[in-house]
C-alpha cells in the first residue's frame, strides 16, 4: 500500500526550447520521486496561448496537477503502480497524457525509494520475470537527417550498433570514438557538421548512401571492423519524403512506388547488412509493411515506430498482419507506465524485439534507462553519445551496469 501525500508540478524546458512538465511526488513515508517526461506526446495538454512559448506553455497542466492534491489521487491508498495507473488512465482526457505519464513515473520512482530498491529492479518486478539483468544494446544515432537535421539527407537517423560483447561500457566507448572520428571525416569533406536534434551530425552529402559509407569509414578509422564489430541501422521516417504514394529520395532521380522502394532497401540491406530498419515505409502502407517483413524480416529487424505509435490496437493489427517484428516504445505515446508495460508484454509475446526510445525533444530524466533494463529490452535508442539530455541516459546505464556487476 502507498499513499501520495503531496504532488506538485512546474513548467520547465526540454532540449528544443519547448515547455514540458517537472512533477514531484511525495509519499506519506517521505519517499520522493521526480519526473520530467519529454514533450511531443500523443495527447498532451498545452495552453494554446500564443503570447507564451508560441502556444506550447503547460500552465494549465501544472494547475491541473497542483489541483490534483484535492482530487482522488492524493491521500488515497494505492495497492500498486498498476492501481494508481488505472485511475490515471481514466483521468487522461481531463489532465492530458503529459500530466498522467509524469505522475505515473514520479510515483514509480518514489515507490522504488520506498521499497529500498533500485528503480530498474522495481520495474523488473512489475514486468516479465527475467533470468538475469543485462544492459540492452545501444543504437547510437550518429547522423540526423529528415526533419531532425539541418543538412540535406532524407533518412531521419543513421545508427551505429556496436556488438555488445557483454559490456555496455565498451559499447559506449566504441560509439563515442566513432562519433569523434566521424566529426573529423565530415570536416575533411567540407560537409557541414552542425548537430541535429538528437546530437548526431547533420551534414550535406550527395546521397543517403554516402552517409552509410562515411559511417563505415569512421568505424574503420576507429580500428573496428564494419559488420563484425559494429553494424549499421536506419530510421527512415519517410513522412518527409513520401508524397502521393511514392518515395522520393536524393539517391534516385525519380520517385519510387512501394515495390521499387522495397527493392531499393533490399539492395541497401545486402550492401550494408543493416541490423535494424525502423519505419522503412509510410505508416499507412500496411500492405507494403507486410511485404517488406516477409521479404527482409529474416535478415534484418523491421521496427515499427510511426506505424505503431506504441498503440496496443495498432500493435495487435501488426501482429496479425505480420507487419514488422519489433516495437519501438515511446513512453509518452501512452498515458501511464503500466500502459507501456502492457504493450511491451503484447509485443514480446508475439516474439518481437523491444526497443526503448527517447524522443527528439528530451529532458534530463533518465527513467527510460531503468525501464529498458527492468523490462529486459533488446535495444535502447537514446540518440548520439553527445548532448546532455542524451548522455544522461547512457551514463545512467553505465551506473546500472556497475551495480549489476556488484549485485547481480
Ligand atoms: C523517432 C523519434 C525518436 P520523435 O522517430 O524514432 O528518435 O523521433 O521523437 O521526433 O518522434
Ligand atoms: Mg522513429
Amino acid at each position: 500500500m502507498a499513499k501520495i501525500n503531496k504532488i506538485y508540478a512546474r513548467e520547465i524546458l526540454d532540449s528544443r526550447a519547448t515547455p514540458t512538465l517537472e512533477i514531484v511526488c511525495i509519499l506519506d513515508d517521505g519517499s520522493v520521486g521526480v519526473s520530467s517526461p519529454p514533450s511531443n506526446g500523443a495527447h498532451e495538454l498545452r495552453d494554446g496561448d500564443p503570447n507564451r512559448y508560441l502556444g506550447f506553455g503547460v500552465f494549465k497542466a501544472v494547475e491541473n496537477i497542483n489541483l490534483a492534491n484535492s482530487s482522488d489521487i492524493v491521500g488515497v491508498d494505492f495497492s500498486s503502480l498498476a492501481d494508481l495507473d488505472q485511475k490515471l488512465s481514466g483521468l487522461s482526457q481531463k489532465l492530458g497524457s503529459n500530466s498522467t505519464l509524469g505522475i505515473s513515473i514520479a510515483f514509480a520512482k518514489a515507490m522504488a525509494v520506498s521499497s529500498k530498491m533500485p528503480l530498474y529492479k522495481y520495474i523488473a518486478q512489475l514486468s516479465a520475470p527475467q533470468q538475469a539483468m543485462y544492459i540492452p544494446a545501444p543504437l547510437f544515432n550518429m547522423i540526423n537527417g529528415g526533419s531532425h537535421g539541418a543538412g540535406n539527407l532524407d533518412f531521419q537517423e543513421f545508427w551505429v550498433v556496436p556488438n555488445h560483447l557483454g559490456s555496455f561500457a565498451k559499447a559506449l566507448e566504441t560509439g563515442a570514438v566513432i562519433y569523434l572520428n566521424l566529426k573529423k571525416l565530415l570536416a575533411r569533406r567540407g560537409a557541414i557538421h552542425s548537430v541535429g536534434d538528437e546530437g548526431g551530425f547533420a551534414p550535406n552529402l550527395f546521397t543517403n548512401l554516402d552517409a552509410l559509407e562515411i559511417l563505415n569509414e569512421s568505424i574503420i578509422q576507429s580500428n573496428r571492423k564494419p559488420n563484425i564489430d559494429v553494424e549499421l541501422g536506419l530510421d527512415l521516417a519517410p513522412y518527409s519524403f513520401y508524397k502521393d504514394g511514392r518515395y522520393m529520395i536524393k539517391d534516385r532521380s525519380s520517385p519510387m512506388e512501394t515495390g521499387e522502394f522495397i527493392d531499393y532497401l533490399r539492395d541497401l540491406n545486402s550492401q550494408y547488412h543493416l541490423r535494424l530498419l525502423e519505419d522503412p515505409l509510410s505508416e499507412d502502407d500496411w500492405k507494403g509493411w507486410a511485404q517488406i517483413t516477409a521479404e527482409l524480416g529474416n535478415s534484418t529487424t523491421i521496427v515499427g515506430d510511426d506505424l505503431l505509435m506504441t498503440n496496443p490496437d495498432r500493435v495487435k493489427k501488426a501482429i496479425v498482419e505480420k507487419s514488422c517484428n519489433a516495437l519501438l516504445v515511446k513512453l509518452n505515446e501512452l498515458n501511464t507506465v503500466s500502459e507501456n508495460l502492457q504493450v511491451i508484454k503484447l509485443a514480446r509475446n508475439a516474439g518481437w524485439k523491444i526497443i526503448v526510445s527517447h524522443r527528439s525533444g528530451e529532458t534530463n530524466d533518465t527513467f527510460i534507462a531503468d525501464l529498458a533494463v527492468g523490462v529486459g529490452a533488446d535495444y535502447v535508442k537514446f540518440g548520439a553519445p553527445a548532448r546532455g539530455e542524451r548522455v544522461a541516459k547512457y551514463n545512467r546505464l553505465l551506473a546500472i551496469e556497475s551495480e549489476i556487476l556488484l549485485h547481480p
